[in-house]
């Protein structure tokens, strides 16, 4: 294993650096805290089964960066950030190691906190009140100046397809209660699968830039104020639907207790999923249409399903994908999804009808 200490100094701070340490809870890259005399920044290893181009990845920030920065002076009363690039000693966005694995720092964003559980109902209509702002600076990105970093991301039948081929022939086969369950669980639910890209084939939704992750965790509050000021971990970038964001933030902040939590504790919160709306919506309405409003339960639903979906299959194929702390999290972790499902079915109506209330003709 490279030493993260000996990889930060081969990027160009002014400063010495005085530590680095493990950081954040992510399940796909690692992350690293850089402590120096001038400053804090973050350091990252992007996961080479995950992102094979990492080079596409920092093309897309650039092209990120060049878009955002510029719409941002239009709101000069309001605290908003995006993690900058910090360069290597010669000048490249990302740094190689020898065993090819790619390295990059990136500004730290400084007074914020994040969160893996939702703290108030304020708090989720700031969450919510931050994805529409950053999908109102990137919609207007032309979507073809990015790469598709993580083809198929999303994309919930590729990920049935994976499924079932891994169901045929597990890597690692499972005859456990739990993974019976998921089985069945998949198999009553497999037609919904196609909701959302049906929609987009249908022309009802349309593809434009999106984060692709906006989970809580990656949401950072001011400490001082509680607003949100930022939305980081932007290697998913990339054309896609609005949904998958509006799904996936809706997912992570409505389900109060966590991800890795006992089942019984799992269930959908519909007063954050009411405040995150009352946020998000007024931010996107001037460029949402009624086709949009109409998806937004679909979305969540498919969202939480794909990512049970997902974690699942990774526990078929032994673990290569999501980081596992400890031997089963991704089967559980997949359990929860489902819970979750469960719990968003249950509650089908009361979304819609959020929802109704909240759209503006
Ligand atoms: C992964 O690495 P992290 O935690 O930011 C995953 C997301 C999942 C999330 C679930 C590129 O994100 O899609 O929703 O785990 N990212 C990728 O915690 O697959
Ligand atoms: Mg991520």
């Amino acid at each position: 294993m490279t030493d993260p200490s000996a990889i930060a100094r081969q990027f160009a701070f002014l400063g010495e650096i005085l530590s680095v340490d493990e950081y954040g809870a992510g399940n796909v890259n690692d992350t690293y805290l850089i402590r120096a005399t001038d400053g804090q920044c973050i350091l990252q290893r992007l996961n080479p089964a995950v992102f094979p181009k990492p080079e596409q990845i920092m093309h897309n920030l650039r092209i990120l960066d060049d878009h955002v920065r510029p719409k941002l002076l239009a709101y000069p009363n309001q605290r908003w950030e995006l993690p900058g690039i910090i360069p290597t000693r010669s000048g490249a966005d990302y740094y190689r190691d020898k065993d090819g694995g790619c390295w990059r720092v990136q500004t730290f964003i400084a007074d914020t906190e994040s969160f893996a559980t939702i703290a108030s109902v304020a708090q989720a209509q700031e969450a919510g009140r931050a994805l529409g702002f950053f999908h109102g600076l990137i919609h207007d990105l032309p979507a073809h100046l990015l790469h598709d970093t993580l083809p198929g991301f999303h994309v919930t039948p590729g990920y049935l397809a994976a499924y079932e081929a891994l169901a045929a022939s597990p890597p690692r086969p499972d005859q456990s209660e739990q993974a019976l369950f998921c089985h069945r669980f998949i198999g009553e639910r497999k037609d919904t699968a196609e909701v959302l890209e049906a929609a987009r084939l249908r022309g009802e939704l349309l593809p434009c830039p999106i984060h692709g992750d906006p989970k809580l965790a990656n949401i950072l509050f001011s400490r001082n104020t509680g607003q949100a000021v930022s939305i980081i971990d932007l290697d998913t970038v990339k054309p896609g639907l609005l949904h998958y964001d509006i799904g996936d933030c809706l997912r992570s902040c409505c389900n109060a207790a966590g991800e890795d939590v006992p089942l019984a504790e799992v269930s959908f919160n519909l007063a954050y999923c009411g405040a995150i709306l009352r946020g998000y919506l007024p931010q996107v309405a001037p460029f949402f249409s009624v086709a949009d409003y109409h998806y937004i339960y679909d979305a969540v639903h498919l969202i939480a399903f794909e990512l049970g979906l997902r974690f699942f299959s990774d526990h078929l194929a032994g673990d290569v994908y999501f980081r596992i702390r400890r031997p089963g999290q991704n089967l559980h972790r997949a359990r929860v999804q489902f819970a979750l499902c469960q719990s968003i079915e249950a509650q089908e109506t009361e979304v819609k009808n959020i929802v109704r209330k909240l759209q503006t003709p």
